[in-house]
């Protein structure tokens, strides 16, 4: 047995580890849907329960020597039921996309019609997007969001009357306001449809009450683990009272989907960490930590607004910013994105509703609070990170997107070449690093 560390068995992949940390460490994390886990949820995850096998759920295994796995699992489907306030929780899905599949896999056959908020409208992909397997597997109906950048809530209710869809999500990656779920409770009622929450944004909100509740308007809710709930990577299903009282064997279908439907099996040392993260979670700390998160989206869509940039929906209610960037030109993003990175702020560019460009070549960029603020920023360092992230836009705005694919290539290389050595971005590289290191992280 190795018992090595392995500084000694692989300095590579130790200094590899050694240089995200400090990336991690030394820059603004500012992609909404990141975070920065405890040092005691670290210590789950790179726990011995990474060594077992335990296909099936509590009591119910199809290997042995599951003794403590079986503790762990229970005390974090207890966490979860008492933090969601719902019936019935399975914690042992991979991830939100392998979650959502075995929604699926529970509620409906392929070509059963579907309904989600569109892509490129700030939905996810396994929604009913095209290229997804659930629009390529289901008959996928997509609603969006007005011009306001609000969800068009008339039309879910018109498509929905329609197509009378079997299941509706609601929920999205690329959202700044509140989620109707008692609109879109209503129009799945009037249809018949199973409604479900996709949660994985706004978790650690809902938790602390800083954004409504799913749970007593849907019937179904997954989420992440890592996102604002700060937990490991992974994924729950959670089925809620009225989901129970629409079919009283809902607990049982999902959990058959997850196993041996769709999975092997489950991730213990993830079930460990997802329980350490429910704990910490159901604290006044947490809650003070998530209401504080939406305070500083605010205060950085107003920075932001105030230094002339356009934001989708005109600002936040959660953790999350949409800046459109059509103001420069269609398909900005990419330029931002690269910027922001020289200057130490990592970010993602987005497609934003209406997009005259595509994904690739996207016209916004998403913004997020929720890892900053578990470094302890508050209002004040938003403030200052608003006017560095428009400082940053300003540096790129010179800069066109040629409507030829081989031009495209060719000035992003001479663009990436030239805001490596601007020098307003590497003035800028360096009081981020200064404001990092009076907000330490793990070092
Ligand atoms: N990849 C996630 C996000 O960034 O929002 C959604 O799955």
């Amino acid at each position: 047995m190795n018992k090595k560390k392995l500084q000694e068995t692989d300095s590579e992949i130790k200094e590899t580890l050694q240089n995200e940390e400090d990336r991690q460490e030394f820059g603004l994390e500012m992609i909404p849907s990141e975070n920065f886990v405890s040092k005691a949820v670290m210590e789950a995850m790179g726990s011995v329960m990474t060594n077992k096998y335990s296909e099936g759920y509590p009591g119910k295994r199809y290997y042995g020597g599951n003794e403590f796995i079986d503790v762990a699992e229970k005390i974090a489907i207890e966490r979860v039921k008492k933090l969601f306030k719902v019936a019935h929780v399975n914690v042992q899905p991979y991830s939100g996309s392998p979650a959502n599949a075995e929604v699926y896999l529970a509620l409906c056959k392929p070509g059963d019609t579907i309904m989600g908020q569109s892509l490129l409208d700030g939905g996810h992909l396994t929604h009913g997007w095209k290229t997804s397997f659930s629009g390529l597997f289901f008959n996928s109906i997509q609603y969006h969001v007005k011009a306001d950048g609000y969800i068009d809530i008339e039309e879910a209710r018109k498509l929905a009357l329609e197509h009378k869809p079997k299941l509706i999500w609601i929920g999205a990656s690329a959202y700044a306001r509140e989620f109707p779920f008692k609109e879109l409770a209503e129009i799945a009622d009037e249809v018949g449809a199973y409604l479900v929450a996709d949660i994985a944004h706004i978790a650690g909100l809902i938790v602390a009450g800083a954004h409504p509740s799913a749970s007593e308007h849907v019937h179904i809710i997954t989420t992440t683990t890592h996102k604002t709930l700060r937990g490991p990577r992974g994924a729950m299903i959670m089925v809620t009272e009225k989901g129970m009282q629409k079919d009283p064997d809902l607990g049982k279908k999902i959990d058959k989907a997850v196993f041996p439907g769709f999975q092997g099996g489950p991730h213990d040392h993830t079930t460990a960490a997802i329980a350490v993260a429910m704990k910490e979670a159901d604290t006044p700390e947490f809650k003070e930590y998530a209401h504080q998160i939406v305070k500083n989206a605010k205060a950085l869509a107003q920075e932001l607004m105030d230094n002339g940039l356009k934001l989708v929906s005109g600002g936040t209610d959660t953790h999350l910013i949409l800046v459109d960037l059509t103001t420069i030109q269609k398909g900005h993003g990419v330029f931002v994105q690269d910027a922001l990175e020289v200057a130490g702020i990592t970010t993602n560019k987005n497609t934003i509703p209406q997009d005259p460009s595509s994904p690739f070549y996207p016209s916004g960029i998403r913004l997020g609070t929720p890892a900053l603020t578990t470094r302890n920023m508050k209002e004040e360092e938003m403030k200052q990170i608003g006017k560095w992230i428009a400082a940053v836009v300003k540096e790129t705005e010179n800069y066109k997107l040629p409507e030829e694919k081989e031009e495209r290539k060719e000035l992003l290389k001479n663009f990436r070449a030239e805001i490596k050595e601007n020098a307003v971005l590497k003035g800028l590289r360096e009081e981020v690093r200064e404001m990092c290191k009076r907000f330490p992280l793990y070092k």
